[in-house]
């Protein structure tokens, strides 16, 4: 019979530590050269770093490439519909803020099925990490026109090149209500990657942030530019930005000074076209939380609850 050790505290219990084998799951299946392995380096990295209880962390994703990130991570994970990452998200974190959420979400995923759902998850203004793997194209279902592909691009729905303007998800965001953390990264650049992620863990309330993924398979063009040339990236930098060794730091050849409290300089370079912007272009921890509002009643006794529950409920009797 096993018995229970009355004499046994919780300091003589040993001291867990995760290792990043504790955050793997399966070998990843995205193609050789995909950004996204990068991307899951960085987050489980950063899961170890801060010692995330796998029992406490959720990934919640729709449907792409992208989204098969659930998979690869020993944590609890919701690999959903396509488009409806945030609201699936939003459910877990309004009745278990204690749990670690992040979202991840691609191009098509986030700015065309799911516009809608991305416009109010930035207004809710939840605590938790929402990461775009922006690699501006549709690539699970084998390259079609996405919201963020430049003009011009040649894909299996515009054989004779895409003819609208792209949507910029910075500018965007940047544009919507209760908007509190917005950043903007890169897969190749991974000292970059994962500090950046690691200030939007840090944020208190919904962190946005774009992450450009080199997709080779479908888009073998994108960003390459930008990796091939140093002057092609620009670094935002702010002693309240993205905390970066001073190595890294220098490793930048274009730098501007941008305080992240500043969000109509934040939109100004959200435009930057000529070098792509990197780094945190607006961060505000006083705006409203939704979040709060929903865990007001968890430690209610379920009498009370019910009791609650029912008079609003006869409120809308007819
Ligand atoms: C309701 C619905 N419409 C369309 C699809 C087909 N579909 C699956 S993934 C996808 C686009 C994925 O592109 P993106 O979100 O950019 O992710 P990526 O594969 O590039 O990472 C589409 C259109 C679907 N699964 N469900
Ligand atoms: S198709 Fe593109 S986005 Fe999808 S796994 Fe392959 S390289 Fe990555
Ligand atoms: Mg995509």
């Amino acid at each position: 019979m096993i018995g229970i050790r009355a004499d046994l505290t919780e300091q003589d219990l040993p001291e867990v530590y995760y290792s990043i084998q504790d955050y793997s799951s399966s070998n990843a299946r995205w193609c050789p050269g995909c950004g996204d392995h990068a991307i899951l380096t960085a987050v489980q990295k950063l899961c170890r770093e801060k010692q995330l209880p796998p029992e406490k962390t959720v990934f919640v994703s729709g449907i792409g490439c992208s989204s098969r990130f659930p998979h690869y991570m020993k944590t609890y994970g919701f690999h959903g519909l396509h488009g409806r990452a945030f609201p699936v998200a939003e459910g877990v974190k309004f009745r278990r803020p204690d749990l670690d959420v992040f979202v991840v979400t691609g191009d098509g995923d986030c700015c065309s099925i799911g516009a809608g759902h991305w416009v109010h998850a930035v207004r809710y203004n939840m605590y938790m990490v929402a990461l775009l793997f922006d690699n501006e194209i549709y690539g699970l279902t084998k390259k079609q026109t996405s919201p963020t592909s430049p003009k011009g691009t040649f894909s299996n729905t515009h054989p004779k090149g895409s003819v609208l303007p792209p949507l910029n998800p910075i500018q965007s965001t940047l544009g919507f209500a209760n908007v509190s953390f917005v950043a903007q990264t890169a897969d190749w650049h991974p000292a970059h990657l994962y500090a950046t992620i690691k200030k939007a863990h840090e944020h208190p309330g919904f962190s946005f942030v774009r992450i450009l993924q080199r997709c080779p398979v479908w888009m073998n063009h994108g960003f390459s530019q930008a990796v091939a040339k140093d002057n092609s990236v620009t670094l935002l930098d702010h002693a309240n930005g993205i905390e970066l060794d001073p190595q890294v730091r220098k490793s930048f050849k274009q730098v501007i000074q941008h305080d992240p409290s500043d969000i109509l300089k934040a939109r100004e370079y959200a435009e930057l076209e000529d070098s792509l912007p990197l780094g945190l272009f607006y961060q505000n921890t006083e705006a409203e939380r939704y979040d709060e509002y929903g865990a007001h009643n968890l430690h209610m006794p379920v009498k009370e609850r019910l009791s609650e529950l029912n008079g609003l409920l006869d409120r809308y009797a007819i």
